[in-house]
């Protein structure tokens, strides 16, 4: 790298090596869901769960060996540590009721994973199901309905393990329901008392071994068709997480457009030692677009660097968009959470807390601006070339050549 751009951030007392080698140590979980529209393997049928993803562009994956031959591709093209992210829908193999999944589903992946060094991480699929009743899960008024997804949830905790255990990286479980109401309800208070019940259940029907995983609960403000109520609310989780010692996860679209995120780290790590993220980018609505790097994605993770929760934290991504290439999309968005975390890491942030402990706010906000002309690109640029992965100009034309070769083949 160019002394001089070494020296710039010298000047402010940041080490650009261990700004990469810092980066190098946080794991990006990348989901697999963006390269086949939330599909899964079990030709389930459309997307149900309040979610939605809109466009036809060529190529999605459509069985396991077209996604791992996708995957792949996009996994040359993001540089640092990543784990992959699954959901229940991309059992393998024999595919059997959800509620009846296990390990055995899931050995093509662990296999994949350990012959590339990933980590994997999971989702259980509570949504794309007929019993999802009336749009209710672990919420429902039918004690049948909340069997069912209790029995899919507990299998879900023996997958995860088996995931953590056998590629010696510690895997998350993190559970998401689409439960809620499309218009006012009678009654907010039984389901959230039934989501408690069945998470309770779950939790104390099978001991996982913590040092291989964790369980995070994932919260919303709405869903597409149920608008008025979701049941698994911040304030719901945010204390069942905290009164179960488990992880609250945050997915950054997940929350009023006016609220900021990144302002509630610091608040949950005051609390909680571990927190788990899906990086989003909502646009008016939780709308799961490829992540920019915009200020909203420079805020969450300059947060996390300054909160000291790189170590702390489950990052994973979750957005899906179906109108442009997959395979660019996955790559677009992963690099930009990268790029944030190494500008949020070579930011002399010891250097502003203590102007603003002085009551110097005028040198905070001047020092904050003129960081902003510093030469981060060629410490981005830098860290490509030593991941050995290629450039801005460089790895868009072998995933368009990748599109002609083999997405639009697809049909
Ligand atoms: C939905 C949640 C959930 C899903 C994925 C597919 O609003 O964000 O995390 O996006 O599990
Ligand atoms: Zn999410």
């Amino acid at each position: 790298m160019k002394k001089v751009v070494v020296e710039q951030f010298k000047k402010y007392g940041v080490d650009v090596y261990k700004a990469m080698r810092d980066l190098k140590k946080t794991k990006i979980s990348i989901h697999c869901w963006q390269l086949d529209d939330v599909q899964g393997f079990e030709n389930s049928g459309s997307l149900t769960g309040g979610i939605q993803t809109t466009g036809n562009y060529p190529g999605r994956a459509r069985n396991f060996e077209e996604l791992t031959q996708d995957l792949d591709m996009a996994i040359k093209f993001i540089p640092g540590s990543k784990k992959i992210n699954l959901h229940a829908i991309y059992q393998t193999g024999k595919i059997v009721d959800r509620c009846d999944i296990g390990p055995e589903q899931f050995k093509k992946w662990v296999a994949y994973a350990k012959g590339r060094g990933l980590g994997l991480d999971y989702n259980p699929t509570i949504f794309s199901h007929p019993m999802l009743v009336d749009g209710m899960s672990l919420s429902s008024p039918d004690e049948n309905v909340r069997k069912y997804w209790i029995k899919h949830c507990i299998n879900s905790l023996k997958v995860t393990e088996y995931f953590g255990k056998e590629l010696g990286q510690k895997s998350l479980m993190n559970i998401w329901i689409p439960d809620g109401l499309k218009d006012d309800p009678a009654d907010r208070f039984g389901p959230r008392i039934r989501l408690k019940k069945s998470l309770d259940t779950i939790l104390s029907s099978y001991k996982y071994d913590k040092k291989v995983m964790d369980v995070s609960v994932e919260s919303k403000v709405f869903g597409i068709g149920v608008e008025s109520y979701t049941t698994g609310s911040n304030e719901f989780y945010l204390n069942y997480a905290a009164t179960r010692g488990i992880l609250n996860l945050i997915d950054t679209g997940h929350y009023h457009p006016t609220e900021n995120v990144a302002d509630k780290i610091s608040s949950m790590f005051t609390f909680f030692p571990r927190l788990a993220f899906h990086v989003s980018r909502p646009v008016r609505w939780d709308s799961d677009h490829v992540l920019k790097l915009n200020d909203n994605l420079q805020d969450v993770a300059d947060e996390l660097v300054k909160c000291n929760g790189l170590s702390r934290s489950y990052i994973g991504l979750d957005y899906f968009d179906a109108s442009i290439n997959r395979i660019a999309a996955l790559v677009i968005g992963a690099r930009n959470m990268e790029k944030a975390l190494l500008r949020a890491l070579l930011t002399p942030w010891d250097l502003l807390k203590k102007l603003q402990d002085s009551y110097d706010h005028t040198a905070v906000l001047a020092l904050q601006e003129e960081l902003k002309t510093l030469p981060w690109s060629e410490v981005w640029n830098e860290y490509c070339e030593r991941e050995n992965v290629k450039n801005e100009s460089e790895w868009f034309g072998e995933i368009k050549q990748y599109e002609q070769e083999v997405l639009i083949k697809r049909i």
